[in-house]
């Protein structure tokens, strides 16, 4: 049954395919192209293989605060601090997440400060939990905060970008007085797991908080950073079944936070990516890394996809790969469309080559495309 599902949806989408087929979006075949590939697929592996020592050591994959509800997001923080930090006892609840949010932003109390960031203006802004998002979370939990500011002097407490968290396992989330601190207050500070290339940190959302982009910008142009997706947040983000399932919003940026529409437009919208997606809903979704997690790359046009202009909210999509279809939320997941070029580059950690290069081959082998 699936199978000649999925042949009526090859057949049906041909003229779609064809026509992208020859449209130029970069020459995937040039020397340059595939060891700039082959440096950046290297990279997913490594943040991918720390992100599963991170497991091995807490006994968690870390939250990637991809869930809409934000109720739902502040649970799942919490509960992974808990999990991963059993010592503390910050608490489970979404109130006890907003006192932690607050804490972070004022101080754990005597001998403590919070965390604070320069924003673009230059003005000293307290470090807000809300906002941490789908990238930065890949650099905060295998890395930390970000490095505070000395509120007088406005440089870095310390000579880092990344500040990791407390080793007071049952705080490890909080600061300690500039007193404390004094001339070394990376003492009491974790160290990374992953090494971060420091020059390519960004804080594309102005919040603080730091994502982690996988080129060298080239032309001063920034580049879309990598993003991180764990099971919880899309396998959980399909509920019901039979013929009307929903699914939720997942993506990056987040619909709702600030500076999401900006960076929409720019860099477009990152999403998990399905192995099998049936419209009719006859047949259960299936992800890739069920019960592991995503990390996705924009690939070298440093897109995800193409810009994201009108209501975000409805721009939310499920590209299945190898197949090479996309399920438009704007459409109820009804239709389906062919990759748009901005991710026909893109690169995953469970695959080891591009989007556009899966799918070719997946079609040559089905009989659709020439050998
Ligand atoms: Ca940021
Ligand atoms: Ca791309």
């Amino acid at each position: 049954m699936r199978s000649l599902f999925g042949l009526c949806v090859v057949l049906s989408t041909l003229p779609l395919i064809a026509d992208g087929f020859h449209a130029f979006f970069r020459d995937d075949r040039g020397a340059g192209f595939k060891s700039e590939v082959a440096e950046v697929l290297e990279e997913i592996k490594q943040l991918h293989l720390t992100v599963e020592a991170y497991r091995e050591k807490h006994g968690a994959f870390p939250a990637s605060m991809s869930e809409a509800d934000m109720e739902s997001r502040h649970i799942h923080f919490m509960r992974h601090v808990h999990a991963a930090y059993p010592d503390s006892n910050y608490g489970t609840t979404s109130e006890q997440f907003c006192k932690l949010r607050d804490q972070i932003k004022t101080n754990f109390g005597p001998n403590s400060q919070g965390y604070n960031y320069l924003n673009d203006s230059g003005d000293l802004q307290p470090l807000n939990l809300d906002t941490l998002d789908q990238a930065e979370t890949l650099v905060f939990w295998l890395g930390g905060f970000p490095t505070p500011y000395d509120p007088q002097l406005k440089v870095t407490v310390a000579n880092r970008r990344i500040f990791g968290l407390h080793r007071d396992r049952e705080a490890p989330l909080k600061r300690d007085s500039a007193r404390l601190e004094g001339t070394d207050p990376m003492r009491y500070r974790t160290e990374y797991l992953f090494q971060f290339d420091e020059t390519r940190l960004t804080d594309i959302d102005d919040d603080g908080w730091l994502e982690y982009s996988p080129l060298p910008t080239r032309s001063g142009e920034r580049s879309a950073p990598y993003t991180y997706f764990d099971a919880d947040g899309y396998a959980l983000s399909v509920s019901g079944s039979g013929s009307a399932p929903r699914i939720g919003i997942l993506g990056y940026p987040r619909h709702g936070d600030p500076h999401a529409a900006e960076s929409a437009k720019g860099f477009g919208l990152a999403v998990p990516l399905a192995r099998y997606f049936d419209p009719s809903f006859a047949g259960p979704m299936r992800w890739y890394e069920p019960e592991g997690f995503q990390i996705i790359c924009a690939g070298l046009d440093g897109k995800y996809s193409e810009p994201v202009t009108g209501d975000l909210s409805r721009a939310y999509r499920v590209p299945v790969s190898p197949r090479g279809h996309v399920f438009h939320r704007s459409t109820n997941y009804a239709e389906a469309a062919n990759y748009c070029d901005g991710e026909l580059d893109n690169l995953n950690n469970f695959s080891t080559e591009t989007l556009k290069s899966a799918r070719d081959t997946f079609l040559r082998n089905s009989g659709v495309l020439p050998p």
